[in-house]
């Protein structure tokens, strides 16, 4: 009996900010919190404010959500030095053992958070098509190579002009045929295969057969052509 095969699988969930982190989270809990043992951290900068949706949503009993404020830019917290986060998974872990899922929602970010291999065992970048059909195109290390890249709210595609299949499409072309995943709180069956992701992930997390895998630090960009293309890189970063 290893300690690995019975700590719980921990999945962050990152993305930019509104594209429905907390919704997903909520989402899973509702669907999957009668199969397994969950509890969520929520990363907030000044607030806990997320965790306090999650919990008036009832989605979970509201001691296994917790927040984390970091104080800070929310790719610390997540990435560089990880340890407020990484204490509050395993109090988690600890107070309602044996958990088998532990959430980790990030701060709303723009397109270049990831989440630390020593944080996560596997994570979730979210996008919606509210951002714009080709945000997939920008490329950055989460919607590269996370371990599932989720489009969110494709109900909303005729209202905002994105052709939800293309969006999918070019997805799946910046992730060199990485899984992409369209989702809607309106679409059970995206909800489904949601909820199947998440299974086959932990059932190979159990079974030790899921390898954490690091998006990397914030990407070499790959900005389309400077005329124009540049609205979602206004966040200034002073790392790399
Ligand atoms: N139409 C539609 N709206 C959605 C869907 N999922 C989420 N939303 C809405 O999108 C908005 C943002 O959702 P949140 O889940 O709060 O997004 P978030 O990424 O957690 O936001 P921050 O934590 O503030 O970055 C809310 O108004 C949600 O109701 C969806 O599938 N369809
Ligand atoms: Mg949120």
């Amino acid at each position: 009996m290893t300690e690995d095969t019975h700590r719980s699988l921990r999945l962050g969930v990152a993305g930019p900010v509104g594209t429905g982190k907390s919704s997903v989270i909520a989402t899973i809990c509702r669907h999957l919190r009668d199969e397994f043992a969950l509890g969520v951290i929520t990363n907030d900068i000044y607030t806990d404010e997320d965790a306090r949706f999650l919990r008036s949503a009832g989605v979970l009993p509201e001691e296994r959500i917790r927040a984390v404020e970091t104080g800070a830019c929310p790719h610390t917290a997540i990435r560089d030095d990880v340890t407020m986060n990484l204490m509050a998974v395993e109090d988690m872990e600890r107070d309602f053992a044996p958990l088998d899922i532990v959430l980790v929602e990030s701060g709303g970010d723009n397109l270049t958070a990831t989440f630390s291999p020593a944080l996560v065992d596997a994570q979730l970048f979210i996008l919606d098509v509210a951002g714009g059909g080709d945000v997939a195109r920008k490329g950055g290390p989460g919607i590269a190579r996370a371990d599932m890249l989720v489009i969110n709210k494709i109900d909303l595609g005729p209202h905002v002009d994105v052709d939800v299949d293309l969006m999918v499409s070019d997805a799946t072309a910046a992730r060199d045929g990485g899984p992409v995943l369209p989702l809607s709180r309106k679409r059970p069956e995206t909800i489904e295969a949601l909820c199947d992701w998440v299974r086959r992930l932990h059932a190979a997390h159990a079974a030790g057969k899921h390898t954490p895998i690091d998006p990397g630090p914030m990407a070499p960009h790959r900005h389309a052509p400077e005329d124009g293309h540049s609205h979602a890189h206004g966040h200034v970063h002073s790392r790399d």
